[in-house]
């Protein structure tokens, strides 16, 4: 059916009895588009029904349609006109992952981090209403997104604003992970209403017939009361003035087409609370929802997938911290809602009483590590370079004023490719290196994150250790090298132009310089403190030096190097290389480095700029 369905006007021309086989055929087609070259799929699957819904009821563009996180939009992209360019989703120059203001008049909002979509309903709304319009606005959001404190603040203005809105609260009990906290626990108390229980056994009936005079005493009370409908003798939406319905079955695409065309109508904001399955219609991504959040390619009709031997440093960290917590009682692991990309799920099983999964709350993830360190726990604050974004000032206020030994262990450094500018880790040197008593190292390999995190230990005080997204190479349990704080190391000798590199720009450092005599190369895995006296050094008697670094140049590991040489009044040449001042759009992390500039190529030709013979590549 999807062949002549492109448009929200053209899904309107469809029959109700019609929509189940548009949804099945939107589900099939992300199915084979996430085959090819992965995806957010068992979120995309799960949102197929909310989305023809959505799509039929309210009149996009004109009614907003906004959903949070962003990563089970397919169906929407789809049904927007960008069907045909669903296979270049998330690469270079293709359709972004998520959803974009800039890509289609469609896309709400410009999202991927998650918890932001009630905050931005609120603001429409009050834009809607401060300029005397009459549009609709629907937010789309998660369980696992509604653990996040935005979300959470902003249902707290949104109920006392009374401001007209519809929130689809799409529950399939799932984050990435299984999902957790108290509100979690509250909605599965819903779910066991003997009423959903009956339609979940006699097909869907039940709902229809529960739901359809629900449905006529909620277009009756359009202005009564937002409590009226209140399954649990506790309800915190009701109790936040948001007019809640549900649960129903989110996969019932009539059903909720009945609904929301009440629901859009009534005045106040109103929850509908769906409950859906996390990878439903295929049958591997049901049954394991957490292998099917972002797969890569697969073969759709095995759920087969290309094996990798190799080992993440996500799985480097994890390792080291589950040997660095048999060693030490005190050390205790929190992640904000990233058990399997932090590489922790071993962790979690072998120190169940020392790990704690805050859901999406990277604000609360490092503030309870302030908590656990003023009474002597030795708390590591697992959590990806972006979304540390969100716990800055928690950095700031709770850990470093009071120098508190809580570490770092910051995921997913630098560029992380295919998610593109939402998820890109490219401002953590920058932002951590600007707060007092705050460390930031960069480990090479895994002995060398081994070592500083067994060096962070003794020494105390916030560190940061910082790694990117990728491989590296194992290493044995036990290895735990002496790393002296703040010290580089020199790894290729050559005195006449010197590069200095941390982290994975190191690599490409090395493989610039590796057939030019006189080009040095030093491994800066230290951004802060500097090793002054090497710098001094290498200063004293370069002809030029060369940072790079997979950050933003804007007061990233550079400046700092121009900021000691001035203070030292060393006068040597500096040319500062990394990610320049703009966003980077989604593509493989080796395009968007050599578009930036910091790949070995880029180097080499800086330094044939600065005058090194450098052989021309044929
Ligand atoms: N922290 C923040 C602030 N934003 C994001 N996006 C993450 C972490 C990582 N993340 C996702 S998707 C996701 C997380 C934690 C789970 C969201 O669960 P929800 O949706 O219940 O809202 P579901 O997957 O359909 O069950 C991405 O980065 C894509
Ligand atoms: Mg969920």
């Amino acid at each position: 059916m999807l062949e002549n369905i492109n448009t929200p006007e053209d899904l309107k021309r469809v029959a109700r009895e019609d929509l189940p086989q548009v949804a099945q055929d939107l589900r099939d087609e992300i199915i084979r588009v996430c085959s090819l070259g992965g995806g957010h799929l068992a979120s995309s699957l799960g949102a197929v029904e909310i989305i023809v819904a959505l799509h039929y009821v309210l009149n996009s563009p004109r009614d907003r349609i906004l959903f949070d996180v962003g990563h089970q939009a397919y169906a929407h992209k789809m049904l927007t006109g960008r069907r045909d360019l669903m296979p270049t989703i998330k690469k270079e120059g293709g359709l972004s992952g998520f959803t974009k203001v800039s890509e289609s008049e469609h896309d709400a909002i410009t999202v991927g981090h998650a918890s932001t979509s009630l905050a931005n309903a609120l603001g429409m709304a009050y834009a809607r209403d401060a300029l005397g319009q009459d549009y609709r606005v629907a937010a789309v959001i998660g369980d696992g997104a509604l653990t996040g404190g935005m979300a959470l603040a902003a249902l707290n203005t949104i109920g006392d604003s009374g401001k007209k809105m519809l929130i689809v609260l799409n529950d399939n009990e799932m984050s990435i992970s299984e999902n957790v906290g108290a509100m979690n626990k509250f909605m599965r108390t819903l779910q066991v209403q003997k009423w959903f229980q009956e339609s979940e056994s006699a097909g869907k009936k039940t709902v229809g017939a529960l739901s359809k005079p629900l449905a006529d005493m909620l277009s009756r009370a359009k202005d009564s009361a937002r409590h009226f409908f209140d399954p649990a003798s506790v309800n915190p939406f009701a109790a936040m003035g948001v007019r809640y319905v549900g649960p129903v079955d989110g996969h019932d695409v009539r059903e909720l087409v009945y609904l929301m065309e009440k629901l859009v109508e009534l005045d106040g904001p109103t929850i509908l609370h769906v409950v859906t399955k996390k990878g439903k219609g295929l049958d591997y991504a049901e049954a394991d929802p957490i292998k099917w959040h972002g797969p890569g390619k697969f073969d759709p009709a095995t759920g087969d997938a290309p094996k990798s031997s190799a080992y993440s440093w996500s799985a480097a960290f994890g390792d080291a911290a589950t040997e660095l917590a048999k060693q030490d009682p005190r050390v205790f692991v929190i992640t904000p809602a990233m058990r399997e990309g932090s590489g922790l799920v071993k962790y979690s099983q072998v120190h169940p009483t020392r790990y704690l999964d805050v859901g999406i709350a990277e604000d609360v993830a490092v503030t309870a590590g302030a908590g656990m360190a003023l009474q002597g726990l030795k708390p590591i604050v697992a959590i990806y370079s972006t979304f540390l974004q969100r716990g800055y000032d928690q950095v700031v206020h709770d850990v470093a004023i009071e120098d508190l030994p809580v570490i770092f262990a910051v995921d997913r450094g630098g560029v992380v490719g295919a998610d593109g500018a939402t998820h890109n880790g490219v401002f953590d040197l920058s932002f951590l290196r600007s707060i007092p008593n705050v460390s930031v190292a960069l480990p090479r390999d895994a002995r060398e994150l081994r070592g500083m995190l067994k060096a962070a230990m003794k020494r105390g005080g916030p560190v940061a250790i910082r790694y990117p997204r990728g491989n590296t190479e194992r290493v044995p349990e036990g290895t735990w090298p002496d790393m002296e704080w703040g010290t580089w190391e020199r790894v290729r000798d050559g005195d006449d132009v010197v590069i200095l590199a941390g982290g994975k720009a190191l690599e490409y450092a090395e493989s610039a310089a590796r057939d030019l005599p006189g080009v040095g190369v030093v491994n800066a895995r230290f951004v802060k403190p500097l090793d002054l006296a090497m710098l001094r050094d290498v200063a004293g008697k370069a002809r030029a030096i060369v940072t790079v670094e997979d950050n933003t140049r804007v007061g990233g590991f550079g400046s700092a190097v121009l900021e000691a040489l001035a203070d030292l009044g060393v006068r040597t040449p500096v040319r500062v290389l990394g990610i320049p001042d703009e966003f980077q759009e989604h593509a493989s992390v080796e395009r968007v480095h050599a578009r930036s500039g910091i790949d070995a190529q880029a180097i080499r030709t800086v330094l044939a700029e600065l005058g090194v013979d450098v052989p021309i590549e044929v």
